[in-house]
C-alpha cells in the first residue's frame, strides 16, 4: 500500500469512526399528518384516528436525543397546513395538550429526515413544559415517547392564540384532535422470531 492510499484508508475509517458515533432516534412507519386549516375565522384540524405504532428500538441516543433513551418512539404524527394560512395580525397557531394518559411524553421534532437538528425540548405538559405550543406553519413531527408498554392518547386543542403569549383570541374556531399510540414488540423481537425461523427451516430440510 503506497502513502496516499493508506492516507485515505486511515480518513475512512476515521469518518465511519465519526459517523458511528452519533445514534438519531429511529423511524420507519409513514408520516400521519394533522391537517390544519384556517379560513380567516374557523381553525379546523383532522387526522387519521387509527392508534399508531410505538416502537422501542432500545437504542441509546446522541444528546440532546437522549431524552427517547430506552423508550416506546413514534415521530409518524405530524402538524402539517391543509393549504395556504393567513394568520389575523400578532397571532398565531397554538396546539395546547388538554388531555393524556399517564406515561405519554412529548418532545419537540420538526421534519423527520433533519432529527439531528431537532431540540427534543419537552412540549405539551412533559417535565414541566407549557401544555400549550406555538406551531410555527411548516411541517412539525414531535417525538412521542413513553417507557412502558400500552395503549396511550393525547387530546390536543389547536385555536386561534396571541403570537407572544397564547391567550386564545376570541372570535376564531378552534378544534380538538385525539392522537393514539399503541406500543408494539422492539424490532430485535421480531429479528430473533425471524432467525428461529430460519433455524427450523434449515431443519426441516
Ligand atoms: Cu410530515
Amino acid at each position: 500500500m503506497n502513502t496516499t492510499k493508506a492516507m485515505i484508508a486511515a480518513t475512512a475509517t476515521f469518518a465511519t469512526c465519526a459517523a458511528g458515533a452519533q445514534t438519531w432516534p429511529q423511524f420507519e412507519n409513514p408520516m400521519v399528518h394533522v391537517m390544519i386549516a384556517f379560513d380567516g375565522t374557523d381553525l379546523t384540524a383532522h387526522t387519521d384516528s387509527t392508534p399508531l405504532a410505538m416502537i422501542n428500538y432500545g437504542d441509546m441516543h446522541t444528546a440532546p436525543a437522549d431524552v427517547l433513551d430506552g423508550k416506546y418512539i413514534s415521530s409518524q404524527y405530524g402538524f402539517l397546513a391543509d393549504g395556504f394560512i393567513t394568520l389575523p395580525q400578532d397571532a398565531a397557531i397554538w396546539i395546547e395538550m388538554t388531555s393524556a394518559s399517564a406515561g405519554i411524553e412529548a418532545y419537540e421534532g420538526g421534519m423527520r429526515m433533519m432529527r439531528q437538528n431537532h431540540t427534543y425540548a419537552p412540549m405539551f405538559g412533559t417535565a414541566g413544559s407549557d401544555a400549550a405550543w406555538k406551531w410555527g406553519g411548516t411541517m412539525h413531527h414531535p417525538w412521542f415517547a413513553a417507557a412502558n408498554e400500552g395503549s396511550y392518547s393525547m387530546v390536543v386543542n389547536l385555536y386561534i392564540g396571541d403570537a407572544a403569549t397564547g391567550a386564545p383570541l376570541s372570535g376564531f374556531g378552534s378544534e380538538s384532535v385525539t392522537l393514539s399510540w399503541q406500543t408494539v414488540p422492539a424490532p430485535a423481537s421480531a429479528a430473533l422470531f425471524g432467525l428461529g425461523g430460519l433455524v427450523v427451516s434449515r431443519r426441516r430440510r
